[in-house]
């Protein structure tokens, strides 16, 4: 029972389904007819990357570990080659090929993001954990929450001054507004490995240094925030083909803002509007830009709005508003959202 012949002989006739995110993909094709004037068989076939195992990380141990050259290229063997994306502050983005002899032409088996030297607020953000979904107030928002945001120590967003100074990351800036009030530069996510249409990732950065976050807007940023939506769809469509038109890829783009953000200096997230399965496009933290916009022409602030955003148990913010007596224990706030 050879393993291989399940598929010996398969045609692929095209590919059903992709997956950027889940790294999965999913092909029909057909193979030829048993005896002669038979029925052709139609296939589908379900291909997923693999898991990383346990010996993958042990492996990695050693690269990281490892001082003498013997064990370094020993280890490399599973990362023979790295092609630096982007580096930027503390943050360096690469691709990773795993064997010896590939060209930057054959796809990366892996992409990699090294945050040195990592903060306690890094390692939070990335650490799996439970979260919990805060009711943020006006009230809330004006006394505990836009304090704790100013008091955020300024390296934070070194990286996003790097971009609008031009310091860093010069090359990859397709869009750029000076304009202090309108003004703003779009660039390709860290996230993106730039190649791959369907999970398209474009970052717009303001140049008003003033707007931290969503709670910033009011009807005086319409202007800033429609030209984003214009020069987003305009970059999608001439540097990655998106579309026939400007106009038909801004129908391909889904652009949003995220509340809680990461970084307090305000900037919109574009993405492919068919990269579905991307975790921070989710309610409760993405807000559609569309709906800012139309939110904004009603004459809202948003910061007399209540927010609700589910936010990780360990956050910074969630030992802010526990301190202050707002959220209940941990458990407590479990059973709450299990009763409504
Ligand atoms: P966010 O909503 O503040 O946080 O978005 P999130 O990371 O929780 O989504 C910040 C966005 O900026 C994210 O999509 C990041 O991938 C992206 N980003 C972060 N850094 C540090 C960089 C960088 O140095 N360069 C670029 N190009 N993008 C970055």
């Amino acid at each position: 029972d050879d393993p291989t012949s399940v598929l010996a002989g398969f045609k692929l006739e095209r590919v059903l389904d992709q997956d950027a995110k889940t790294r999965s993909a999913v092909l029909l094709g057909s193979f030829a007819p048993q005896q002669a004037g038979g029925e052709e068989e139609k296939a589908v076939v379900l291909l997923e990357k693999t898991h990383f195992e346990p010996a993958f990380f042990e492996h990695l141990g050693d690269v990281v570990e490892g001082a003498s050259t013997a064990s370094t290229s020993k280890s490399l063997q599973h990362l023979s080659k790295l092609v630096r994306l982007g580096q930027n502050d503390v943050y360096n983005w690469l691709m990773a090929w795993r064997s010896e002899g590939h060209t930057t032409s054959v796809p990366a088996d892996m992409k990699i993001n090294v945050i040195r030297p990592a903060t306690p607020a890094h390692i939070s953000k990335y650490e799996r954990q439970e979260k919990i979904l805060v009711r943020e107030t006006p009230e809330m928002y004006a006394r505990l929450v836009r304090p704790w945001i100013e008091g955020q120590p300024a390296a934070r967003i070194n990286w996003v001054y790097n971009i609008l100074e031009g310091k860093k990351e010069k090359e990859n800036v397709l869009f750029r507004d000076e304009d202090p009030v309108t003004g703003f530069v779009i660039l390709p996510d860290l996230k993106w490995d730039r190649r791959t249409l369907s999970s398209l990732y474009l970052i717009s950065i303001v140049q008003d240094r003033s707007l931290r976050s969503l709670r910033s807007l009011c009807v005086a940023h319409i202007p800033l925030l429609r030209k984003i939506q214009k020069g987003a769809a305009q970059v999608a469509h001439e540097h990655f083909g998106l579309g026939a038109s400007p106009e038909e890829a801004s129908g391909k783009l889904r652009c949003f803002v995220h509340y809680q953000p990461s970084y307090y200096h305000l900037h919109v997230h574009v993405l492919s509007v068919d990269y579905t399965s991307h975790q921070g496009a989710i309610v409760g933290q993405a807000h559609l830009l569309d709906d800012i916009i139309d939110l904004l022409q009603m004459g809202v602030k948003f910061e007399e709005r209540t927010l609700g955003y589910a936010i990780g148990e360990r956050h910074e913010l969630v030992g802010v508003l526990r301190e202050a007596g707002i959220l209940g224990s941990a458990a407590a706030e479990g059973s709450t959202q299990a009763e409504s």
